[in-house]
């Protein structure tokens, strides 16, 4: 078989978001895009000749021709073996846990996470390092800054592999592996979880319903809670992945995910819903009528996590993004043990897990997970929930009520601003820039401006800097307002506006959390002179 040096130009545009590389489709298929980001890759992990490595992605349009591209790269890059999820899937939660149990030298995930497919959708790819997390700044960053010298790209000359057939073949000199995406994930999750327990509530009457939204976790799904813990089969909706996720937009939160939220808030409704997204690597949770939020349901699952048979001897620490709320950092401080700030992004977990510094992390984004494996896992976050419920046998509301009384309530509230003109989102963070020094020590209502600044982190495993990671408005009674542009975006810029005040009265907790922010969003509308510099009187999600 013929090994092909192609000549390429770079594209300028290959610089890796919060989380890889995500453009709209008819992007990633101009002659030589894909190609170009992959030797990109390839030359800057430097994997040694004969390496394995993970492969696959949430199924979306386009996974299918770039896992055979990327298959023929390997193998003209000296890999020795590629394991390759079956039908090219593997949802990102499991490609980690696939990267870690088989040890590999790393993977490379096909996905734009929770951005809409299609022919006209997004795209994307990122690499996972050997420990199974999202390639660090500084990997990410070699990578860029070889898309931009780039000149060839090699790739062999073959027939396709054919993905849907389990078993062996060879490419080349390189072994492709097609393997079950679905039950060393499984496998993971069974020894975490108490499933007879899980399995002893779900007889018991309780109800449950999940949403797939047409996406990765489907099949995850069926093996799992209709297989494995014996769920009826209409407690798993939207199970079959399609390419286009059936025309929908598969990010689990209150406006993408409305067909769960509609049965959980209907007449009727189970005792408990949840969703994952495109890859399988966010969550959502209800309970009856009810709402959890991200930072609330880490909070949650940290203080009740020793009832879980995986985390019985306790967490060593807790770990969450800038933007998440801190409620989190109150059930640390209570179990004495640390929490870490970290910026928005995945990646920025790995270190801090490796060290064995964080058990937990979690994000506002609706992403939670540990360190069985290094990326977040939605299925890992509803199995949590649904083993706390069967172990306290309460509703999910009531669980989150009882924390709140115990920890005090961390309002909170996202506002996203999507699609704005780039010069138009970096105006508004500029303007909030340049009044750092007017607004601080400045008196809106009861709510006083101690300090603001752009969230800086320093890495404290490696030492490595991060800067300009959002800016934050620190009021003096905890309170706060963080504004911050999304990295995972393709069209224009996204704006995104977190709120958080701090409620210790629990007279207060039934409090709608609009409601209760009230003021500090008219602050933020205010300082930040949103709706005149967007023309934007209303946001386009809040959360
Ligand atoms: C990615 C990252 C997350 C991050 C989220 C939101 O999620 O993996 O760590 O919180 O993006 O990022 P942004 O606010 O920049 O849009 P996913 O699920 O898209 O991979």
């Amino acid at each position: 078989m013929n090994i092909r040096t192609v000549s390429t130009t770079p594209f300028s545009d290959q610089k890796p978001g919060t989380s890889g590389l995500r453009k709209k489709v008819p992007v990633f298929k101009q002659p030589h895009y894909l190609e170009n980001f992959v030797q990109s890759i390839f030359d800057s992990i430097a994997a040694p000749k004969g390496a394995t490595l993970a492969l696959g992605g949430d199924g979306r349009y386009f996974n299918r021709e770039a896992i055979q591209i990327i298959l023929k790269m390997a193998a003209a890059n000296g890999f020795g073996k590629v394991l390759v999820g079956q039908g090219g899937i593997l949802s990102t939660p499991s490609a980690s846990c696939v990267i870690r149990k088989y040890k590999t030298f790393g993977g490379i995930i096909l996905s734009a996470s929770h951005n809409p497919g299609g022919a006209d959708g997004d795209f994307g790819i990122k690499f996972n390092s050997s420990n199974g997390g999202p390639a660090t700044e500084t990997v990410t960053e070699a990578i860029f800054a070889r898309s931009k010298l780039i000149s060839s790209y090699r790739i062999l000359d073959a027939a396709d592999v054919a993905l849907d057939q389990l078993g062996e073949t060879m490419l080349g000199e390189m072994k492709v592996r097609v393997f079950d995406p679905v039950s060393d994930y499984a496998e993971l999750m069974e020894s975490l979880f108490d499933f007879a327990a899980i399995r002893a509530m779900l007889q018991g009457g309780f109800r449950i319903k999940f949403d797939a939204m047409h996406a990765v976790n489907g099949p995850y799904a069926k093996e799992i809670f209709e297989k494995r813990l014996g769920t009826t089969s209409n407690s798993v909706m939207n199970t079959i992945p399609l390419e286009d996720f059936g025309g929908g937009h598969p990010d689990p939160n209150l406006t993408y995910a409305h067909e769960l939220v509609d049965i959980l808030y209907g007449d009727n409704a189970p005792d408990f819903g949840a969703a994952s997204d495109g890859d399988g690597d966010r969550n959502m949770i209800l309970g009856k009528h009810f709402f959890v939020t991200p930072s609330d349901s880490l909070a949650v699952l940290a203080a009740n996590a020793t009832l879980i048979k995986g985390y019985t001897q306790g967490l060593a620490g807790i770990a969450r993004s800038m933007p998440t709320s801190a409620a989190a950092d109150r059930v640390a401080q209570a179990l004495n043990i640390p929490c870490f700030e970290t910026p928005t992004g995945w990646k920025f977990f790995g270190n801090l897990m490796d060290a064995g510094k964080v058990t937990l992390c979690g994000e506002e984004s609706f992403g939670t997970s540990s360190d069985h494996v290094r990326e977040k896992d939605g299925l890992w976050a509803v199995l949590f929930w649904l083993n706390v419920l069967a172990v306290r046998k309460q509703s999910v509301e009531t669980i989150v009520r009882e924390h709140w009384a115990k920890f005090g309530r961390n309002f909170y509230s996202r506002f996203d601003y999507e699609g704005l003109p780039t010069e138009v989102a970096n105006g508004v963070m500029n303007h909030l820039r340049d009044s750092f020094a007017a607004l601080t020590g400045k008196q809106f209502g009861k709510y006083a401006v101690k300090t603001c600044d752009d969230f800086c982190y320093t890495d404290p495993v490696d030492g490595s800097v991060s800067k300009n990671q959002g800016i934050r408005i620190l009021f003096s009674d905890g309170s706060r307002i963080v504004f911050r542009l999304s990295g995972t975006g393709t069209e224009g810029a996204t704006l995104r506006v977190y709120l958080e005040a701090y409620e210790a009265d629990v007279a207060r907790h039934p409090l709608d959390a609009q409601v209760a922010l009230k003021e500090l969003i008219d602050i933020a509308l205010d300082i930040s002179e949103l709706r005149s510099r967007t023309g934007r009187e209303q946001p386009t999600v809040i959360t």
